[in-house]
């Protein structure tokens, strides 16, 4: 839901904007997202028309036009983001929300966007990939005086060539982006362009991840690498949207990573190309068919396919920590330790320990475990058949054969046809053939074997 919050600054917060020869007659009034939820594809009511992209749990920013220029308004601020239902962040963003809206134009639309300052410190947008004026690139202290708190700056170029692009600050980038401030921008092409198809549903979203100790509400800006909570969005799984889509459909999904390590995008049941970066659109020779695309730090993928296959397919970052939630890797290995008799001893002396991952972690899954408040299952979910034993970046590609054009609602869960699901074997089963063993692998020694019990803590991800 769109909230209208009328912004309090006047004439004070004008007096205050730093580009002077920008027609300041009156701001765009900016726009606050309270929900977090994937907002319809807006139609463009005024300027060139184009084919509006879907923000996953996200929203495109309103413009208005003012003497040919598209202006957009945009808040750097302290934002409660709900990450999924049961835990909510304190982190910094835009408009209410992080990532903060999708700023959507047209090849050759000349772009104002206004910047006003409500954090605590200085901060600038970055305008990632895109051809413009040096001094309009926003990186604080190299082209441009920071914008202090606030303040409100003008940023204005001509969105010169049609393509995927981010936006993030570069000032003080380690808290700001550790933070949750980035967004997303999609340059429309003005025609027909020869490597730029019309698609049926274009969805898009940032990669990002958290370090938020379980109880906790706001990231820890120092994590480098030991992230906890592995974002789409801002929204872990099951709090992630899936990407509903009519069989038969192009499909365009563009994925921006402003983590701090690469993510292997897969894509389950059918296969994409990747038919543009942050560069651009790519060559069509360039294109081969993909099931994973590696995106690295800093970069956007632009994937393609027809949705041709029906069902519910697994969307996911391929690195199996980043399909779980906080907890998921501090836990020791127990898979196959023989605890009988040993959980009473230690819980003479650590009167709460409990036994995890002597099966696997599978019963994890399925555990009502208690939890620190605002802290979510390590993995979660839940399908129709059972636990789905996730959490972090995971998502569902949902293909219907009636799913109608326009239409991005969930239709629920997929109904098999018969006798096409996965089943317990109840006929004849023969032997399963074994590589011969040799005698060499099986001389072990059998020595005593120490072994070392630890608590699992809650401070660990
Ligand atoms: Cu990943």
């Amino acid at each position: 839901m769109n909230t209208r919050r009328q912004f309090l600054a006047g004439a004070g917060l004008l007096a205050a904007a730093s580009v002077g020869k920008v027609a300041l007659a009156a701001l765009p009034e900016p726009v606050i997202q309270t929900s977090a939820d994937t907002q319809p594809p807006p139609a463009p009511s005024t300027g060139r028309p184009f084919d509006p992209v879907v923000t996953l749990n996200g929203w495109s920013a309103p413009w208005r036009m003012k003497d040919g220029v598209k202006e957009f308004h945009l808040v750097a601020e302290p934002v409660e983001r709900e990450l999924a239902p049961g835990m909510t962040a304190r982190l910094w963003g835009y408009n209410g929300q992080s990532p903060g809206p999708t700023i959507e134009v047209v090849e050759g639309d000349r772009v104002r966007i206004f910047v006003t300052n409500r954090l605590p410190e200085h901060t600038t947008i970055h305008w990632h990939g895109q051809r413009l004026p040096n001094g309009m690139d926003g990186v604080g202290g190299l082209t441009q005086p920071h914008i202090p708190p606030g303040k409100t700056f003008a940023y204005e170029f001509t969105a010169r060539r049609p393509g995927t692009f981010m936006y993030h600050p570069h000032a003080d980038e380690m808290v700001q982006m550790a933070m949750g401030m980035m967004g997303f921008w999609v340059t429309h092409p003005r025609a027909r362009h020869p490597l730029i198809e019309p698609v049926d549903r274009d969805f898009c979203f940032l990669l990002s991840a958290y370090d938020i100790e379980p109880g906790s509400y706001t990231p820890k800006i120092a994590t480098m690498l030991d992230f906890n909570l592995w974002t789409f969005n801002s929204r872990v799984f099951p709090g992630i949207d899936s990407l509903n889509v009519r069989k038969g459909d192009r499909v365009r999904v563009r994925i921006g990573n402003l983590t701090m390590t690469n993510h292997p995008i897969h894509i389950h049941g059918h296969e994409f190309e990747v038919s543009g970066t942050d560069g651009g659109p790519t060559p069509k020779g360039s294109r081969w068919p993909e099931v994973t695309v590696d995106i690295a730090v800093g970069q956007m993928r632009q994937l393609e396919f027809i949705a041709d296959e029906e069902g519910d397919w697994a969307m996911h970052c391929h690195k199996s920590h980043h399909v779980m939630n906080a907890m998921g890797h501090d836990v020791p290995t127990m898979i196959g330790v023989d605890h009988r008799g040993l959980i009473e001893k230690i819980q003479k002396l650590v009167p709460d320990y409990m036994l995890m991952g002597e099966r696997g972690m599978a019963d994890m899954g399925e555990m009502e475990m208690p939890l620190p408040d605002n802290t979510l299952p390590m993995m979660s979910g839940h399908g129709p058949f059972g636990a789905m034993e996730m959490g972090g970046m995971f998502t569902v590609l949902k293909v219907r054969r009636d799913q109608t054009r326009g239409d991005y609602a969930d239709p629920g869960w997929f109904d098999h046809p018969p006798g096409t699901v996965a089943r317990e074997w109840s006929g004849e089963l023969a032997a399963p053939a074994r590589a011969p063993r040799s005698d060499a692998r099986l001389s072990h020694s059998r020595e005593t074997v120490e072994l070392a019990v630890r608590k699992p803590t809650m401070h660990g991800h």
